[in-house]
């Protein structure tokens, strides 16, 4: 293994939802915050009370993680309540910027976009979400034309579920047993970052007959934390089933899918959430994830790592058990 694999990356914080990059020949590492405060925990995620973003790097893999400091805060963001949770990162024409989920002035999880023309910011938020973004989670993917899109979304605290009527309603209920399952939103981004060229649509994930998978199928419903990644010209939609705590992924051949689940990434950690990212770093894959084990289990103090990723020419991938190695 490697030196700082499987390790926290950084202990002076704790950090969650790592979304991991490459820019210009460095990883960067844009996690969550969680605050180190006593919480209870309830199903809509309250104790999940994250106010600013840090972002993480490391020359290589095996060199110390630095933590860069606050790099955009709450307080600077004119649209945002509370809540600032997983966010990720894009490089787009020289700049740098943040896509990030919070509640809006009525309490309803948005996208923002905030810009920088450093990989660690300090990043400046547009004055107002992206206009029709809703739920939380965004993870950016670039296609090898240029194309931006952001997969997002999330159940439960996440507000997916809300909007299933085209607007919000807070008392929708959900689907359930074999009614279809809700899956996780596409939109392509303008390419100068300041809003979505259409409305998001919702992917379909489908079983091994080409069914959509059901609501009651909790080992491999979506639930939250998606992420795209492309391998031999297929594109890969992975993410969390939450209740169940595995990480899956299905494939695809389209970024707006159908993707067809393929099986398990990583069974399930310390903690009650578990949110990843999937990066190449030199010519190998790597997953990014955390878990809460630098808080014996705490589900809303975390602490992220990374591990390899071992993935077959056919694009299976093999599932990592996460402490097998302390055994
Ligand atoms: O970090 C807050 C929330 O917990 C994220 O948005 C979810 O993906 C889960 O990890």
């Amino acid at each position: 293994m490697r030196k700082n694999e499987r390790k926290p990356l950084v202990t002076n914080i704790f950090t969650a939802d790592p979304s991991a990059h490459v820019f210009d020949g460095k990883i960067y590492v844009y996690p969550s915050h969680d605050m180190d405060i006593e919480m209870e925990e309830d199903d809509d995620g309250e104790q999940y009370r994250m106010e600013d973003y840090h972002v993480l790097s490391m020359d290589s893999l095996d060199s110390t993680c630095v933590d860069n400091g606050v790099a955009l805060h709450e307080k600077d963001v004119p649209w945002v309540s509370r809540q600032m949770w997983a966010p990720d990162a894009v490089k787009v024409n020289d700049k740098y910027y943040l896509v990030f989920p919070a509640k809006d002035k009525d309490d309803i999880f948005r996208i923002g976009v905030a810009e920088s023309d450093s990989p660690v910011g300090p990043f400046v938020a547009q004055e107002n979400y992206i206009e029709g973004s809703y739920s939380i989670d965004p993870a950016v993917f670039v296609d090898d034309d240029g194309k931006i899109y952001c997969y997002n979304g999330g159940l439960w605290g996440g507000q997916l579920e809300m909007w299933q009527s085209g607007s919000f309603n807070p008392d929708e209920r959900r689907p359930e047993g074999n009614e279809k399952s809700i899956g996780p939103l596409v939109a392509e981004f303008k390419e100068d970052m300041t809003g979505f060229k259409a409305a998001p649509k919702m992917i379909e994930i489908l079983d091994e007959n080409g069914a959509p998978i059901t609501a009651g199928d909790e080992d491999r419903r979506y639930f939250e934390g998606p992420w795209l990644h492309k391998f031999n010209g297929k594109y890969y939609l992975s993410y969390s089933t939450g209740t169940t705590h595995y990480l899956c992924y299905a494939e695809g051949t389209n970024p707006y899918g159908p993707f067809t689940y393929k099986g398990r990434l990583m069974e399930p950690v310390i903690g009650w959430t578990t949110h990843h990212s999937i990066v190449e770093i030199e010519g190998e894959w790597y997953l990014f994830y955390h878990d809460s084990s630098m808080s014996d289990g705490c589900s809303h103090k975390r602490c992220v790592k990374y591990t390899k990723l071992n993935i077959a020419e056919d694009g299976t991938i093999e599932t990592i058990v996460p402490y097998d190695h302390e055994k």
